[in-house]
């Protein structure tokens, strides 16, 4: 039994990707990231009152031809952007959906970036804290506390995914979902209904915000939410795959332009000037991912969230 498709023209006619888990059969292409963001926009008009983004940024086919890459972007009251950028292929699916403030607002960024295969589910799902959780309790206790059961809850259930970029973590809140998991319909369904729940969530935090006044707090927000916008569009791990699918200049002015819009306007530092690190022995950016390397085989906050790594 191969599950119908939901992927029109991108889908397989080959066999070959299905597996048995369980006794169950599942097809990957059965795998879509439709359903999030059908979810998140309705959610989010529900919720607001959703604008379209000037972002002119519409769908896109990759240079091979065999995969669509859809992007969809809004703004609404207390919303900077929200923005989806979902791939489709023969042989893999791929969603990255973020949600950025405006600078008076210090809640954290909702982040949902999930890429499957027919053998494998890389996810991170988190509401990415804007401040240091790890050194600034005041701020980690005002958002994460109340959230760690809900956190606990899928804890559980989506264990952690291994070993990671090093420098990923400090972009990572206590309830962040980092996992990894072979395709399955349990999974996939208990990632939807963690992806609802977070979603749900991040609309509860920004609703009850209220708007920083003070200017040198809002400065304060603006250039971390830059800092956060810098590091991921140089070292977010998709950048290879979406160079492969539409060549370097498309993948860069999509990440600058659009996933990670507000890289102009929010700041004026560069990459080097946060993370001095990467600066090579000719002032360029170390292409490696990491310097301090992979870390954190399990996961590295305790059930009350404090960080134990
Ligand atoms: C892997 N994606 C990963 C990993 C992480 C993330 C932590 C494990 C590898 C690593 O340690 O870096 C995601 N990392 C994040 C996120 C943040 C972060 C969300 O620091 C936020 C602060 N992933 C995508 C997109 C694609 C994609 C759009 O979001 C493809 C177009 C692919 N992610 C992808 C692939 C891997 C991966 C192929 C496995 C390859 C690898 O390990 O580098």
């Amino acid at each position: 039994v191969v599950l119908s498709t939901s992927v029109g023209v991108f889908s397989s006619t080959h066999s070959c990707w299905w597996r048995r888990r369980k006794g169950a059969s599942f097809h990957v292409s059965a795998i879509s990231y439709k359903k999030f963001i059908g979810f998140a926009l309705n959610e989010a008009k529900r919720q607001t009152h959703l604008v379209p983004s000037p972002l002119q940024f519409n769908s896109m086919i990759s240079v091979d031809g065999k995969a669509e890459l859809q992007m969809l972007s809004f703004q609404a009251p207390k919303i900077r952007l929200l923005r989806s950028m979902s791939i489709e292929t023969e042989v893999m699916q791929v969603l990255d959906f973020a949600v950025f403030p405006e600078p008076e607002f210090d809640v954290p960024i909702f982040c949902a970036n999930c890429f499957s295969t027919s053998s494998t589910n890389i996810v991170v799902l988190d509401l990415n804290p804007l401040h240091d959780v790890i050194g600034r309790r005041d701020y980690k206790d005002r958002y994460y506390k109340s959230l760690m059961p809900l956190g606990l809850k899928y804890v559980e259930l989506l264990p952690w995914g291994g070993k990671l970029t090093s420098e990923s973590l400090k972009f990572f809140s206590p309830i962040v979902l980092w996992t990894r998991f072979s395709p399955s319909q349990d999974r996939f369904d208990i990632l939807y209904s963690a992806f609802m729940d977070y979603y749900k969530a991040w609309f509860e935090l920004i609703k009850q915000a209220v708007g920083e006044t003070d200017a040198s707090q809002i400065m304060s927000n603006r250039e971390a939410q830059h800092r956060y916008l810098t590091w991921r569009a140089e070292k977010d791990p998709g950048h290879r795959m979406l160079t492969k699918l539409i060549g370097e200049r498309s993948s860069k002015e999509l990440l600058r332009n659009f996933l990670f819009n507000g890289i102009n306007e929010l700041g004026s530092r560069t990459f080097l000037d946060y993370f001095p690190e990467y600066c090579c022995e000719d002032g360029t950016i170390n292409e490696k991912r990491s310097i301090i390397g992979k870390s954190f085989e399990n996961r590295p906050w305790d059930k009350r969230g404090e960080f134990i790594g």
